[in-house]
């Protein structure tokens, strides 16, 4: 979403210059490559038919059939941007009712705009650690802090983008370049959050993955992500099925459009794959001012607009609210239509607990002041408390901390240069090694990049209650550091003894497009891959006058690390990825060997940019008209593309080294679910029932200000002038006047997808087909360390379909094996992990069917496969050469 402040500015003076440039030489787009259609998908299908929603939607339709028409359309749309009350987001209530405004909050990664909370490591940071009961962990006390400041709905995880663009701008919101690492880490941190009572948001739905153009103004409409239909299963969408499984509450379109339809009125892509085919039974809310039509989003299965205000916000002004009430009055949004957006938001509340003991909001995100304006953009605010200093951190650190260490990934330990003795002559270069001087919350969304680097910048943050650095946590073990405190060499340095190691901190930042950062418009489109402030130039000079270096990068992503890598001095590489408040200490720890570093690398490193294609390379540029962002490369992207290619990286996919060693013994594979001769899913069951309401035309009575309310300015409200009211519901009650509907409109039912059936699609798409278990040894004789166990598939070969040659399909890690140390670890393969999406049967498809070996390949990183087991055979073997 939009950033606090920056958003509505960027998007303002965006407008502008857009329109001085050339308003009457832009065409409303450039055309949709031949092929990508964003087919018409009618109705939306309501809500309340999956069991594990009945009892949510039981108790939402008993309320919502006591609203009145401007209760309901009150509850699916905001008050306002900085509305106060007090959240980036709060939608109307129904008081009367008992069900309050909800209060909607940033970020992924902690409570945004708030006091006294945990800033933790990024979700690049977590996926990094391969850990899923520290990403569960992770997420129990994101929701326990969202709870504790009385906040409805976290606006996170994000799987989307997921991460095809090195240099894409929100990268490092999510857990890595690969499909089922994303689906695993947002499931997990899913089921932690909601499981203190919060509604979780699976966003952006989809295709948002590159900052520039995202959005819709006047004169340009966001970029087209123009994907094909097999690619987005496998490949975009696979994450959200996998958090919609979970159960999660809430979905967040993205800004851009998907083969030239804007994801937040994209009927395919939400009333089709969202809600028919993954069965999601939560709510649809657009993303902040994403919201561009009044009847055609809502007949293509939004339910809540975001916060409120029509795309160009703070003239008073929506798509829904007051014209949502007219749209029913006038007969063009069905009523039926109203209703399941209404009760989807009211069962998401109750579903998550929220009716009983939910706490109100006691933080601002305008302010951190005690007393503040309520209304801050209504100028004519009265002042009040809005904020009590809610401690909500418990000892959620500790956490916090492990994330962070578990993440740092060693990429390069030549000679056993790390870890570092306490008696070491320790000599550190680089601003990243301390805290801001001004203060780590000094920049504003933290859009700057200026000492440590813990998160990027934009919405996706939070405040920092303290930031541990790494220089402190260093002179803590070894006092004598010497720290050069600057990214350019001294231009006088005497000359450092042998013994002297240099440690070097770079980094490389990027964030949300409402920001700018040393030239970097949210996407990295300045430094590229670069490390940032001549970070390399730091390191070649540093290597040139001391025999060993250690480079540490702070990083939203990959780098090239050519132009040092290998100079004979360079003897280690870590990535911290962006450690969040716990900088110094976690990573002291791995430096210094009290633990061994276990972090794997969510991405892979290329030595070139272009060792990718452009569409993964490049960002797509200014046109005149809709940008097109094709996704030619299909499902290669990340290892796909380079394995495909035999480009081999710098750094692949999943590695990381560790000080000791592992062997992965008796690998051994068992068959849980036949799957023989069952070439598609078993049919799916039919669908439960729905709540069923009127269908009439409420009367006009139901939207009609109350005499005597006191408005405030700007706020938006659901009700209408007498007259408006009645006008509507003439023209709604006699047909007087006709919507004209989108292409393909249509109320009868679609029937129900073959490849649906349940949350996230056929449940039997679940079905575990294999589980491969391998005793896991510290086969190292000095340091304890926790190894990552990948488990990558490859499909048969002879089938119709191409498939990538191996694809991550499970991890898991172990706890920390002393020397000697073993544990048996299992890891599992569902009939979705060995199926391909056939776009005929639009369904998914299980190529072996009919015999066919498929190779589960474990091992340590995407291209250190081992041990091998077979599914015809239901064997084993381990010392294998690995497929790429
Ligand atoms: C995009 O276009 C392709 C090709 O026509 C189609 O298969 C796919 O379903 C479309 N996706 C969406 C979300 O409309
Ligand atoms: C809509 O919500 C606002 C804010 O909570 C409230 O003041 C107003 O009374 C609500 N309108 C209706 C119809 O309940
Ligand atoms: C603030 O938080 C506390 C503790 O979570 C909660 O009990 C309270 O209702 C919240 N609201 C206010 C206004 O204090
Ligand atoms: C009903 O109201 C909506 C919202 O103002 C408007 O977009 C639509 O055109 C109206 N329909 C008719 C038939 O007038
Ligand atoms: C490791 O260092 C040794 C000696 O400094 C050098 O000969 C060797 O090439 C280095 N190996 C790598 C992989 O950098
Ligand atoms: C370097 O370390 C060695 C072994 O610890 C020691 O004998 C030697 O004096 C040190 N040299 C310098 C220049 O400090
Ligand atoms: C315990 C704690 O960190 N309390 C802080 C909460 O926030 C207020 C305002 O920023 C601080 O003054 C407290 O120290």
């Amino acid at each position: 979403m939009a950033s606090r402040t920056g958003g509505a500015a960027a998007l303002v003076l965006g407008v502008l210059t857009a329109g001085s440039l050339a308003a009457s030489v832009v065409t409303p787009r450039d055309p949709v490559p031949a092929g990508y259609v964003a087919a018409p998908y009618y109705p939306a299908p309501p809500g309340g038919w999956v069991d594990s929603w009945e009892e949510a939607y039981t108790k939402a339709s008993a309320l919502v059939s006591q609203m009145t028409l401007a209760e309901k359309t009150n509850i699916t749309s905001g008050i306002g941007i900085f509305m106060g009350k007090p959240c980036v987001g709060n939608t109307g209530s129904a008081e009367r009712l008992g069900f309050p405004r909800l209060c909607l909050q940033d970020s992924a990664l902690g409570v945004a705009s708030a006091d006294n909370v945990t800033a933790f490591p990024a979700g690049i940071t977590t996926g990094a650690t391969f850990d899923k009961a520290l990403i569960y962990a992770r997420g129990v006390a994101i929701g326990e802090e969202f709870r504790g400041k009385g906040i409805n709905v976290y606006l996170g995880p994000s799987v989307g983008p997921l991460g095809k663009k090195p240099l894409g701008g929100r990268n490092w919101e999510g857990f890595g370049s690969d499909p089922v690492l994303q689906a695993k880490a947002a499931s997990l941190t899913v089921k932690g959050v909601q499981e203190q009572g919060i509604i979780a948001t699976i966003k952006h739905l989809i295709g948002n993955e590159q900052e520039m153009y995202r959005m819709y103004n006047p004169f340009q409409p966001g970029y087209s992500a123009n994907i094909d239909d097999r690619t987005l299963h496998e490949l975009y969408l696979w994450p959200f099925a996998e958090v919609v499984h979970q159960g999660v509450g809430a979905v967040m379109t993205a800004y851009n459009a998907v083969n030239g339809s804007a994801c937040s009125q994209h009927s395919y892509l939400i009333n089709g794959l969202l809600k028919d085919e993954l069965g999601f039974q939560g709510f649809v809310m657009s993303d902040w001012l994403s919201h561009i039509s009044g009847v055609d989003s809502a007949l293509a299965g939004l339910d809540m607009n975001m916060p409120g205000d029509t795309n160009i916000p703070l003239f008073g002004f929506s798509n829904w609210h007051y014209e949502l009430s007219r749209s029913v009055l006038n007969g063009s949004v069905p009523v039926g239509r109203l209703n399941d957006m209404v009760t989807r938001i009211v069962a998401a509340w109750y579903k998550l607990g929220q009716d009983k003991d939910h706490p109100t909001p006691n933080f601002s995100s305008n302010t951190r002041d005690r007393n503040g304006l309520l209304y801050p953009a209504a100028l004519l605010s009265p002042i009040g408390q809005v904020n009590w200093f809610v401690n909500v951190q418990a000892d959620h650190y500790i956490v916090a901390r492990q994330v962070a260490q578990d993440a740092i990934t060693l990429l390069k330990n030549n000679g056993s240069a790390l870890p570092l003795s306490p008696s070491a002559s320790l000599h550190v270069f680089g601003t990243a090694a301390q805290v801001n001087p001004d203060g780590p919350n000094a920049c504003m969304n933290r859009a700057c990049n200026k000492g440590t680097l813990g998160m990027g910048w934009g919405s996706g943050v939070a405040d920092y209650p303290y930031l541990d650095d790494p220089i402190t946590a260093i002179k803590k073990r070894v006092p004598s550091t010497q720290f050069f405190n600057t990214d350019s060499f001294p231009w006088f340095h005497p000359t450092p003894s042998p013994n002297d190691t240099a440690i070097v901190f770079i980094t490389s930042d990027a964030g949300e497009n409402s920001f700018t950062v040393e030239g970097n418009n949210g996407d990295r489109n300045s430094a590229k891959l670069a490390a940032w402030h001549n970070g390399d130039e730091l390191v070649r000079k540093v290597a040139e006058k001391y025999s060993s270096v250690i480079v540490i990068a702070q990083t939203v992503g990959p780098l090239i690390l050519e132009s040092w890598h290998d100079l004979p001095s360079v003897k280690a590489v870590l990535f911290q990825h962006l450690p969040g408040q716990e900088a110094g200490e976690s990573l002291a720890e791995v430096l210094f060997g009290n633990v061994s570093p276990s972090g794997h690398l969510p991405y892979s490193i290329t030595k070139r940019a272009d060792d990718f294609p452009d569409s993964i390379a490049n960002l797509r540029g200014f046109a005149f008209g809709q940008v097109q962002d094709t996704y030619s490369e299909g499902l290669y992207i990340d290892y796909r593309y380079l394995n495909k290619n035999g480009v081999k990286p710098r750094y692949a996919f999943g590695h990381g080294l560790s000080y000791t060693s592992f062997s992965f013994e008796n690998p051994t594979i068992k068959s849980v679910t036949d799957l023989t001769g069952a070439l598609v899913p078993p049919a799916r069951g039919p669908k439960g029932s729905t709540p069923t309401y009127s269908t009439a035309i409420p009367p006009a009575s139901e939207a009609i200000w109350p005499a005597g309310f006191n408005r405030i300015w700007r706020y938006l409200y659901s009700w209408l002038n007498e007259g408006e009211a009645k006008e509507a519901y003439a023209v709604g009650t006699t047909g007087s006047k006709k919507y004209v509907y989108p292409v393909g409109y249509s109320t009868t039912p679609k029937p129900a997808p073959a490849s649906g059936g349940g949350e996230g699609g056929n449940p039997a798409l679940w079905d575990v087909a294999y589980e491969v278990t391998v005793t896991v040894r510290n086969s190292g004789d000095k340091f304890a360390g926790k190894a990552s166990v990948q488990a990558y598939v490859q499909f048969p070969e002879g089938i119709p379909y191409e498939t990538p040659i191996v694809q991550l399909r499970d991890f898991e890690k172990t706890s920390e094996l002393a020397a000697g140390g073993s544990e048996e670890v299992t890891v599992r393969l569902t009939r979705k992990d060995l199926s391909v999406w056939d776009v005929e049967l639009q369904n998914w498809v299980f190529p072996g069917a009919n015999g066919g070996r498929y190779t589960i390949w474990l091992g340590e990183a995407s291209d250190k496969l081992f041990t091998a087991c077979y599914t015809d055979t239901g064997k084993c073997e381990t010392g294998k050469t690995p497929p790429v």
